[in-house]
């Protein structure tokens, strides 16, 4: 049976991944179903905008291979930040190799994701071994995996049997713990609901959300917080641009406490019915 309709904290006892627990509970004591997506280049303008959304959001979403100075001391600060103002950090890495290789690529290189990052993401197109790979490095350090099920641009091709695949992926590995969720448009593992355990929930965060525009020149396409969280079931926003891309500082902020109230509502509304 649906668990949309269920608090986020009602939530918590069908998940045993630590991070998705954790991610569960701040969001109703924050009140945020807000994840900012930080897509700048340089590591002092990235700390500036999480310093003044922190407080607003339940997740900060990175893109950290776009930072042309990147060091260690910058994910050293963004951790600090992330147990001061209470938010899990996403590093929107996008995993697409074989298992041994993105063992590799989670643990080590530049980044260290895993050293780092409470969450990051997985293309299931190369079968199982992607899970068993990055949950080798990840679930020692209770770190969290979301599977693309589904993505927000335009002419995509992770649709129909491909996202029913990616779900049957997600249920083979939830005893795991590893697996919590997806990225996806709507609540798909309810979608397709063949085989789910009575106790089976996924978190599903949606990327694409946006108040002002429809869409960019690239092929992203938009939906209001409303229409994620309400119409379609999803749980956590993502939204990038229509925060950070505000020239004037004092406005991130205000961005930020903007859909931070609109996803909030939206999800009162949906618990409520
Ligand atoms: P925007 O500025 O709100 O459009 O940024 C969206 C972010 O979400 C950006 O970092 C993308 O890489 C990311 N994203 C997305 O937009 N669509 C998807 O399907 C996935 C990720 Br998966």
């Amino acid at each position: 049976s649906s668990k949309a309709g269920l608090s986020y904290t009602d939530r918590i006892p069908f998940h045993s991944n630590a991070a998705a627990k954790q991610l569960l509970a701040l969001m109703d004591k924050k009140q945020t179903n807000l994840c900012v997506s930080v897509d700048v280049t340089k590591s002092d303008e990235l700390l500036e905008v999480v310093r003044r959304v922190g407080k607003s959001c339940c997740m900060v979403k990175t893109h950290i291979d776009v930072v042309e100075d990147y060091s260690h001391s910058l994910v050293e600060e963004l951790v600090k930040l992330s147990e001061e103002l209470e938010f899990m950090i996403f590093e929107d890495r996008k995993f697409a190799d074989i298992g041994n290789t993105v063992s590799l690529q989670y643990s080590s290189g530049v980044h260290k994701i895993a050293s780092w990052s409470h969450i990051t993401n997985a293309h299931p197109i190369p079968g199982d071994g992607i899970i068993t790979g990055l949950s080798s490095v990840g679930k020692p350090l209770d770190r969290g995996l979301l599977l693309l099920a589904e993505m927000s641009s335009k002419g995509n091709l992770a649709t129909g049997e491909y996202t029913r695949q990616a779900v049957e992926m997600a249920r083979r590995h939830r005893d795991e713990g590893f697996v919590f969720g997806f990225i996806a448009m709507k609540r798909v593992h309810e979608e397709h609901s063949a085989g789910a355990a009575e106790d089976e929930d996924f978190m599903i965060l949606t990327p694409g959300v946006g108040l002002d525009v429809k869409g960019d020149k690239m092929g992203q396409q938009y939906r209001t917080p409303k229409e994620v969280i309400l119409d379609s079931g999803c749980d956590v926003i993502i939204v990038g641009r229509g925060i950070y891309g505000k020239t004037d500082e004092q406005e991130v902020k205000v961005e930020a406490e903007r859909y931070r109230s609109e996803g909030w509502k939206a999800y009162l509304e949906r618990t409520r019915k």
